[in-house]
């Protein structure tokens, strides 16, 4: 705020802080100021990489009515063709910023991406069009997709440390943002950053919605690596004659993946996978988050399976 030529008292207004902590902290490295308390260490730990990086980190929520003019089927073509799963419940300890993935089955269902390519060809269309109106240049920039089949399907309130677009189609539902509640209806695009969200019941909603959110990280503007498959040539040939070139391609690519050394620049890949130790806890209270940014095992011959598929 300093830096964009706001002065002391118009920021502790805008952040409800008393003025003499405005002046304290002013002329301090952004890394010594302390951290306020409902402000949860990974989110502040993204602030200060944001800010170190030369990026905003505050990115102002902005939402687009109708930004898809002409969604007529698509709710029913998405949830038709996209290869949804039972989603599970995933449990961030907020002050590690550690994601476990349980076991336990949520009330939704959920699908990823590893690019913004789906197969639908308008959704894909209308996926570009957000990348250039929004100017993502996260190269890994990936999908996730939620499907809530009536009111009674929720997502419980959390907060990501990157950036997402979010496109929603069928039935309107509240969405929350930092606890303001919006009414999302088909068609509409909400854009992001790390403010806290959730989709709560709506037990008067009888059809189902499903959500089409990009995840990027702004910072990043190139790959954190490249890599090549390497496959024995036999190994190869075979698979093909027996049709499982695609796994075994897939396989070969998350094992070698496994082993590389990535600079990630802080950001939050590859920490936990899997914890049998995690105990559900009563509806509401359980923080629920989701775990995109890991490259669990499972994750890695995802996306491995579906670029080999797209390489083929
Ligand atoms: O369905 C939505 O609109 C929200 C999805 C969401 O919060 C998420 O995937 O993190």
């Amino acid at each position: 705020m300093k830096q964009q030529g706001i002065g002391k008292a118009d920021v502790s207004k805008q952040l409800k802080r008393p003025e003499g902590w405005v002046a304290d902290c002013w002329n301090m490295k952004a890394d010594n100021v302390k951290r306020p308390k409902e402000v949860a260490k990974y989110i502040g730990e993204y602030e200060t990489r944001m800010l170190r990086e030369g990026v905003e980190p505050f990115r102002p929520p902005m939402l687009r009515r109708k930004y898809v003019t002409d969604s007529v089927g698509m709710y029913e073509e998405c949830a038709a063709g996209l290869p949804w799963r039972q989603a599970v419940l995933r449990k961030r300890n907020y002050e590690t910023g550690e994601v476990a993935i349980t076991k336990i089955e949520s009330n939704r269902q959920d699908c990823t991406f590893p690019t913004l390519r789906t197969g639908i060809t308008r959704l894909d269309a209308i996926l570009q069009m957000i990348k250039v109106d929004f100017q993502i240049a996260d190269p890994g920039a990936y999908l996730i997709c939620n499907w809530y089949a009536d009111g009674q399907t929720n997502i419980a309130p959390h907060q990501h440390d990157f950036c997402s677009a979010t496109l929603c189609f069928g039935a309107s539902r509240v969405f929350t943002l930092d606890w303001q509640p919006l009414l999302l209806g088909d068609g509409d695009l909400l854009v992001f950053g790390t403010q806290r969200h959730s989709v709560p019941k709506m037990q008067c909603v009888e059809s189902g919605r499903l959500s089409v959110s990009i995840f990027w990280y702004p910072e990043r503007h190139k790959a954190d690596a490249s890599f090549q498959i390497t496959l024995d040539p036999a190994v190869a040939e075979r698979a093909r004659a027996n049709g499982t070139l695609n796994e075994v391609l897939a396989r070969a690519a998350a094992k070698q993946l496994k082993g590389m050394k990535l600079d990630t620049g802080g950001r939050g890949v590859g920490k936990k996978d899997y914890d049998d130790d995690v105990e559900s806890s009563e509806e509401g209270e359980e923080y629920e988050d989701q775990a995109e940014g890991y490259l669990s095992e499972e994750r890695l011959i995802e996306i491995a399976l579906q670029v080999s598929m797209m390489e083929q």
